[in-house]
């Protein structure tokens, strides 16, 4: 079987399982039933969405293994088995100001790194439990730590992702859907894995490493009946740091106590990976998450990277929808980046340094996004983003606003157009070279 079939199946399973567990979520799973977002709370979301740009960061002892970070469940590995992994992983090449920087290059605002994914090996310093990077590996040092100093240091938001389902810690028992026999007894304390084990090491990530953007959280999927204590846990995150943000990965419609909507590899309402929410919340800022290449994890026979252009247009899209774009990449053990990654980020910097003001800071319309392009609107200024329309002219539905001016924001141009009761026509540039979206911007009467 080749590697490519491989992965596709490996795909179409998880989105197959996930949207089996979408549909089978019990809705009363607890929440924060009495949440009141604080001032802090709904100013972080306004900054959230001001920022657009993010990098994702899925890094772990899965790493070594080059295979994605569900090599542990797709081998079906003993746990006994998998302990031995932390001894190979010693990334001394892991440089906090590197990657710091190479964010900030590409013009992303934010990063998610993941403090723990579904092995529940925690990469960060835990006193609840050694099976974390301190304590298991050679490398016996916090990269959270350096990672948070650095990005505070460079003005850089950092949230930390955090797995709810864990492969590893005997009390996540009752097992989930991803469940196979790994060795772990078969009995467990599930309100001690809550209540102890997880709400122990969120107040570890919201205690020592300074402000932090917010909680990702990922994996209630795998027991979608389970009662994850949310109130408890999102009521200790609320009040650790009232201005960090809930970002739940449940692909469920978002509950009481959750301070951003977010869909994986989908713009929001859009279904195509099969387990996404088509529920767009009209409150909660919106992100949507996608990969560099085929993979979170690292992946070395995974070269299907997107290019620089791909991206700018995904950013795009996703702005033309309100919505954030959080991008992944998957260092080497080492700690080192592909060199594919950083020549797109970088040049996806290049871009941002011409186009930024059409993204950031913008929202969504006033225009419906189209296959044609989107746009985005910040203060007196609409910015047409014209991705994906050959014809010279392009006929649009009225906006509330008169227009004052057109030009084009490459350049500066005149643009000419006409507008009338029943809509707004535009001469649009011919592109130029390869030129992932010509942004016309249209300066409006308030
Ligand atoms: O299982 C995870 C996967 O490994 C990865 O972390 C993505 C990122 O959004 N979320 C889950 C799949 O939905």
């Amino acid at each position: 079987m080749t590697k490519a079939l491989q992965s596709a199946l490996e795909k179409s399973a998880l989105a197959v399982f996930l949207a089996a567990t979408v549909l089978s979520f019990n809705r009363n799973a607890s929440a924060q039933t009495d949440y009141k977002p604080s001032p802090e709370n709904l100013q972080a979301r306004r900054e959230f969405q001001d920022m657009k740009f993010g990098m994702f960061i899925h890094w772990g002892v899965y790493s070594v293994l080059g295979d994605g970070e569900w090599v542990f469940h797709n081998r079906k590995l003993k746990i006994d088995e998998y302990n031995r992994l932390p001894m190979f992983f010693d990334p001394e090449k892991f440089d906090a100001r590197t990657w710091v920087s190479l964010a900030k290059s590409a013009g992303m605002k934010y990063i998610t790194i993941t403090s723990r994914h579904h092995d529940g090996f925690a990469m960060f310093d835990s006193k609840v439990s050694d099976w974390n990077i301190v304590q298991r590996t050679p490398y016996k040092k916090d990269p959270l730590k350096m990672l948070a100093d650095e990005c505070h240091r460079q003005g850089i938001k950092l949230f930390f992702y955090y797995s709810q389902l864990d492969w590893h810690n005997p009390d996540y028992y009752p097992r989930g859907a991803t469940n196979w026999d790994n060795g772990r007894p078969g009995q467990g304390d599930w309100n001690a894995y809550l209540d102890t084990y997880m709400d122990g090491q969120l107040t570890e990530l919201l205690t020592n490493y300074g402000p932090i953007g917010g909680i990702w959280f990922d994996g209630m999927w795998d027991k979608p009946n389970a009662d994850w204590h949310l109130d408890k846990t999102y009521a200790l995150i609320h009040k650790l740091q009232p201005a960090a943000l809930i970002i739940p990965n449940h692909h469920q419609t978002p509950r009481p106590g959750e301070d951003v909507q977010t869909f994986e590899r989908d713009l929001p309402g859009q279904n195509t990976a099969g387990f996404n929410t088509e529920y767009v919340s009209t409150q909660l800022p919106l992100e949507s998450s996608d990969t560099l290449n085929d993979n979170w994890g690292f992946n070395i026979g995974d070269s299907k990277y997107k290019s620089a252009a791909e991206v700018e247009r995904r950013l795009v899209r996703a702005a033309g929808n309100d919505s954030n774009l959080l991008m992944n990449i998957g260092p080497y053990p080492s700690g080192e980046i592909d060199p594919q990654f950083v020549t797109r980020l970088q040049a996806v910097g290049q871009w941002m340094s011409k186009y930024g003001e059409s993204i950031y800071g913008t929202r969504g319309g006033p225009i419906p996004a189209g296959d044609w392009g989107v746009t985005t609107r910040k203060e007196d200024k609409i910015y047409v983003h014209v991705l994906n329309w050959s014809a010279p002219l392009l006929a649009l539905p009225p906006i509330p606003n008169k227009v004052a001016a057109a030009r084009s924001l490459i350049d500066g141009a005149v643009i000419e157009f006409t507008q009338k009761g029943d809509g707004l026509i535009l001469k649009v540039p011919p592109a130029k070279n390869e030129e992932a979206d010509r942004v016309i911007v249209l300066t409006v009467a308030r």
